[in-house]
């Protein structure tokens, strides 16, 4: 009998909850999240990739207890724990989606309703993403709610979705990997934080964010992609931290109504940009006070890229933490 997908993941789930993988060494790794002196360490796999891995989603387990994330870091490491050179499994991106609260940039129906709050996205990049202290998103470690279960999946145990696109950039090579996804974490029963919302902005929000250049696109080798979001409420972000894939130069968010400039994401390259365009870094900030719009400011992100050749698949990607006039501190 063929056992779908979403099952197999959970008969992994429920045997790996309480298994304790070891750090780099030379014990295999198993699925689950460990607990930190900073918060907790999760391994999510193993994921089979070769070079023409997909999309997938998958479901993961979660911190298992309640309290606030207030930071993000997402690597690969081998079955062993040792961190994957990006040449051999390429990390286009993963995130990571909470079924027990909307998300809201992208709340409509179908699947982005079934995935739930994105709460983290990363990529080559590897950007680590915190909120400045005393904040936090805050996860209720409870299960889903029964809308939102996959058929197959425990009604009865806390899951997250992880949506990852690996591949192997070797023609013929395949590897097996794990997400390692760093969580700054403090538990509810220690400290009552303040609250903060994730916010996705995406030029290409509500898909899967992907889109093509070719070569020449833009204004002199450089193409603009403009997305502009309308703000439900008033707040300030307190953090920014942006996703590209290889050719990205920057993303950039701006206060449209007023003409503040909120963030520039600039893309780093190691070894330059030729010829390669091989991207390593995204440029991140957080801080309070933050950055203030007002209900129906428009947010205009946008995002830059080298069209020196076809780029296809690109993203461009901005994640936010918001802080809401409501939950303000006094
Ligand atoms: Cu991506």
């Amino acid at each position: 009998m063929r056992i779908p997908r979403l099952v197999a993941a959970l008969v992994l789930l429920v045997s790996t909850l309480v298994a304790v993988p070891a750090s780099s060494g030379t014990k295999a790794l198993t699925q689950g999240c460990i607990e930190k002196s900073w918060g907790y360490r999760c391994f999510y796999g193993p994921i089979r990739v070769a070079t023409d891995s997909e999309n997938r989603i998958e479901i993961v387990p979660t911190i298992p207890e309640a309290g606030y994330l207030t930071s993000y870091k997402a690597t690969l490491v081998d079955r062993y724990g040792s961190l994957v050179d990006h040449h051999a499994a390429h990390l286009h991106h993963v995130f990571w989606a909470n079924p027990n609260k909307d998300d809201l940039t992208c709340q409509g129906s179908g699947l982005f309703r079934q995935l739930g709050d994105r709460f983290f996205a990363s990529g080559k990049e590897r950007t680590k993403i915190s909120v400045p202290e005393g904040y936090g998103y805050y996860w209720d470690n409870q299960p889903p709610p029964s809308d939102r279960v996959p058929g197959g999946v425990d009604p009865d145990t806390p899951h997250w979705r992880m949506v990852h696109h690996i591949m192997s950039m070797i023609e013929g090579y395949e590897t097996d990997v794990f997400v390692r996804f760093d969580i700054g974490f403090t538990p509810a029963d220690e400290a009552e934080l303040t609250e903060i919302i994730p916010v996705w902005l995406d030029v290409r929000n509500c898909s899967n964010s992907e889109y093509n250049l070719e070569k020449g696109d833009g204004v002199e080798g450089v193409h603009e992609e403009v997305w502009d979001y309308e703000m439900p409420m008033s707040g300030q972000f307190l953090a920014f931290g942006g996703h590209l894939h290889d050719g990205g130069l920057k993303l950039r968010v701006d206060n449209a109504t007023t003409g503040q400039k909120m963030y520039v994401s600039r893309a780093g390259y190691a070894d330059g940009r030729r010829p390669d365009w091989d991207l390593s870094t995204m440029s991140a900030w957080w801080g309070y006070p933050g950055k203030s719009v007002t209900a129906g400011d428009t947010v205009r992100l946008r995002a830059f890229y080298d069209t020196s050749r076809d780029r296809d698949g690109v993203m461009g990607i901005m994640m936010g933490a918001f802080l809401p006039e409501e939950i303000q501190k006094p």
